[in-house]
């Protein structure tokens, strides 16, 4: 009753930013990322005869508090679909997303749990149902399921049986590349779940940022199938800037972005003036990412490293998605 998985954790292009059912985890809409090879979790879950309870190690220390309670109520998801109530489980996993990156560790590591969690259970899931499985644990996480490009449906259903990711083109389709620009360690001071909360309750400018949805996901479609950088990349920016306005227009008000998220952007603007395409996206942190091609990855990494603020940047493919050993 013991099983290992590893995923990878994913940058969104078209972001996932407000929920319908905050229980249940579904969006109010759809969300398109690139899963990275970079970043990921290894996760060994054993269902046990002998456990009184769940045991939860990340990166050999035993956890407690909150987080522990959330891979505890993801499990009794897993238990009650497998209907094994009574049966515990010793969970450890090993987290290859650095933190400091602001990439959330939640996506690779619900995707990781789902999967190691229902194969110790001996659960044949499709890679659907176990989408769908992992979006109720963190839902930028359902979309870890695929490697390359994928696309989480928001779904229309109460019970939130239509809402899981599908792949749009796998990892090989393109060698398109992500460099993840440190700044800061700073704990975030809004998280995401309070952040899109704030902005759906609060702010004007959500029903806009939601509207304007479709046509971006149409045409960075289009974009990853004919391989056209400037298209995915302007939309990408421009999606991810539509985000951020929203939490300006919040009660009270806030932001992700510091002093040194602006010069990040304008050095990748400096880069474009300069005839080499790059483009930033960033999420619920400080931290900023950067699209690029492979022909210009030394001058983009050398930019990026030339402005004060930035203390690392890390360089990153595209990733595969789940895999058992
Ligand atoms: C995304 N983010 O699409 C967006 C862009 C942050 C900004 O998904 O509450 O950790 O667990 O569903 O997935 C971060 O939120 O939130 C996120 P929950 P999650 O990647």
């Amino acid at each position: 009753m013991k099983a290992t998985a590893k995923a990878h954790t994913n940058i969104a292009l078209i972001k996932y930013w407000g929920k319908r059912d905050e229980s249940l985890i579904l969006p109010t809409n759809n969300s398109l990322s690139l899963t990275l090879d970079g970043f990921y979790t290894k996760t060994t879950v054993e269902f046990r005869e002998d456990l009184a309870r769940d045991i939860f190690y990340l990166d050999e220390e035993r956890i407690s508090g909150v987080q522990y309670d959330r891979v505890r109520n993801f499990l009794d998801l897993i238990r009650n679909h497998a209907d094994k109530k009574d049966l515990y489980a010793q969970v450890h996993s090993i987290n290859e997303v650095p933190t400091a990156a602001g990439f959330a560790s939640s996506a690779s590591g619900f995707a990781a749990l789902a999967a190691a969690g229902s194969r110790a259970l001996g659960m044949q899931l499709s890679d659907q149902e176990l989408s769908r499985l992992t979006r109720q644990g963190s839902g930028s996480a359902c979309r870890s399921v695929y490697g390359g490009f994928a696309e989480w449906q928001q779904g229309v259903e109460a019970d939130g049986s239509d809402s899981y990711a599908v792949p749009v083109a796998p990892a090989d389709h393109w060698d398109i590349r992500v460099a993840a620009v440190v700044l800061s360690a700073k704990m975030k001071k809004v998280s995401s779940r309070e952040g899109m909360k704030r902005t759906v309750d609060t702010s004007p400018f959500f029903r806009s940022w939601v509207n304007s949805i479709p046509a971006d996901l149409e045409e960075i479609k289009q974009g990853i199938t004919e391989r056209d950088f400037d298209k995915v990349g302007h939309i990408a920016e421009a999606n991810c800037l539509k985000m951020h306005a929203t939490t300006l227009g919040a009660r009270p008000p806030f932001t992700y972005w510091t002093d040194a998220t602006m010069a990040v952007m304008q050095a990748v603007q400096a880069l474009r003036a300069n005839g080499i395409p790059a483009f930033f996206t960033i999420d619920a942190g400080p931290n900023v990412k950067v699209l690029y091609l492979p022909e210009n990855e030394i001058e983009v990494e050398k930019a990026l490293r030339n402005v004060p603020e930035v203390t690392d940047v890390i360089l990153s493919r595209s990733g595969q998605g789940i895999s058992y050993n």
